[in-house]
């Protein structure tokens, strides 16, 4: 793995960074206060080619592979962590287009999501009885003559309520003659297509910015073209999808955890108390030194897996690993970048009071610590 950065990723980084500061985070506590979706912010985004990074050029994506995405999402979480969970998953929903996508799908909808046409693409995978395992999804796609109705529940959708694009995965196959994960498919549904129904945003711990609703198919008529990828195949698809959100996640948590480590630097500079900064004392040093410890290794494990994905290596253990660490040593920085912060840490008026919030969800989403143990184990032991 190569340690310095090409000269497209360190651009990617910077653009990235310059637009963080100077577009997203001076809003980025009115978006969780007033629980905006952060409209304006996605489309500086999409106009920065950051909301396709790793779709190719051909497509209006940026082509600058998963280096670069994992890149920008670093810098683009560090100041707004709703924004950008909204960026990781129209990146992912891009990208699943992109690589299984006919001519006709891919040149439908990439460069839509590219452009910011589309605000927002969404990835309707679980469902209110199938979260960590969803090959036992009930979501059903019946197959009439000249196309499709899809009919079912899915849960907890992010931008569900602006997405001009939904991938969805349904059970096209019979119980009996493709059991378990075999007998499920993926399609394309377009937002407003009758029939879709989208339900109540949740009041959520953090991430309020991110918009988060469940869906429900109302006998949604689709045409054949709306297949995503092979019939009965989709959740091999869903679960390469998710092996490059898990890269996106990771480097979602080591922005939050960045910015919680930064602010406890300047806070433990500027801070006196027994007629001294706080800094001073070793007990802050060690938890700095901790911190900054985790920061650098969930770093290197995200991007390892992502040098492997743009190198078309088998990376999905990596990505698990990279999950796993970042969320959960993100998770311990951002509790401790609290702790450093002392009483003025649990006020709103701090951001590390914000990123504990928005930490939290990312041991959960993209698939749970646990689901990465299985990944990860199942990975040794086979
Ligand atoms: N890439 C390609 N194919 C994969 C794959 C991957 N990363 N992981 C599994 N598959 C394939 C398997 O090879 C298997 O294929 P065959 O049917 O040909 O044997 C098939 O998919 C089923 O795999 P498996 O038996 O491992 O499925 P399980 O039901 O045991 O599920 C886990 C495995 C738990 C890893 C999976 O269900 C999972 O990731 N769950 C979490 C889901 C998640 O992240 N949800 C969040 C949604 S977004 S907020």
């Amino acid at each position: 793995m190569n340690l310095t950065l090409s000269e497209t990723q360190t651009l990617v980084q910077k653009t990235a960074r310059d637009f963080a500061e100077r577009a997203i985070a001076p809003d980025a506590s009115a978006i969780d206060r007033e629980e905006r979706f952060p409209k304006e912010q996605l489309k500086g985004l999409a106009d920065l080619g950051l909301m396709a990074v790793n779709v190719p050029e051909e497509l209006g994506g940026s082509g600058a592979g998963a280096l670069s995405y994992a890149l920008a999402m670093e810098e683009i979480a560090a100041a707004c962590a709703s924004t950008a969970v909204t960026m990781a998953v129209t990146n992912m929903v891009g990208e699943v287009i992109a690589h299984f996508g006919t001519k006709d799908q891919r040149e439908r909808y990439c460069p839509k999501l590219a452009s910011g046409e589309y605000l927002a693409g969404a990835f309707a995978l679980s469902e209110p009885g199938a979260g960590s395992d969803p090959g036992s999804m009930l979501t059903t796609a019946t197959s009439d003559g000249d196309g499709y109705v899809l009919r079912g529940a899915k849960q907890w959708i992010t931008s569900g309520s602006y997405a001009g694009v939904f991938v969805v995965w349904a059970r096209t196959g019979s119980r009996e003659t493709h059991p378990g994960t075999r007998g499920v498919s993926c399609f394309l549904v377009e937002g407003g297509t009758p029939g879709l129904k989208v339900g109540k945003h949740e009041d959520k711990m953090g991430l309020r910015g991110s918009n988060t609703v469940p869906l429900e198919f109302d006998d949604v008529r689709l045409p054949k073209s709306a297949l995503l990828g092979e019939l009965n195949g989709g959740f091999k698809t869903a679960m390469m999808a998710l092996d490059g959100g898990r890269i996106g996640i990771s480097a979602q948590a080591l922005g939050v955890a960045r910015s919680s480590l930064e602010k406890s630097v300047q806070y433990a500079r500027d801070r006196k108390q027994f007629g001294k900064a706080i800094g001073e004392f070793q007990g802050i040093q060690w938890k700095l030194a901790d911190m900054s410890t985790k920061l650098d290794a969930g770093r290197l494990l995200c991007h390892r897996a992502a040098s492997l994905k743009e190198a078309n290596m088998p990376f999905s253990r990596e990505a698990s690993m990279s999950k796993l660490f970042c969320s959960e040593a993100a998770v311990e920085i951002c509790n401790e970048a609290v702790q450093i912060h002392g009483g003025y840490g649990f006020t709103k008026e701090y951001a590390v009071e914000r990123n504990l919030r928005d930490i939290r969800v990312t041991t959960i989403y993209e698939g749970t610590s646990e689901v990465q143990r299985m990944v990860i184990a199942r990975s040794q032991l086979a």
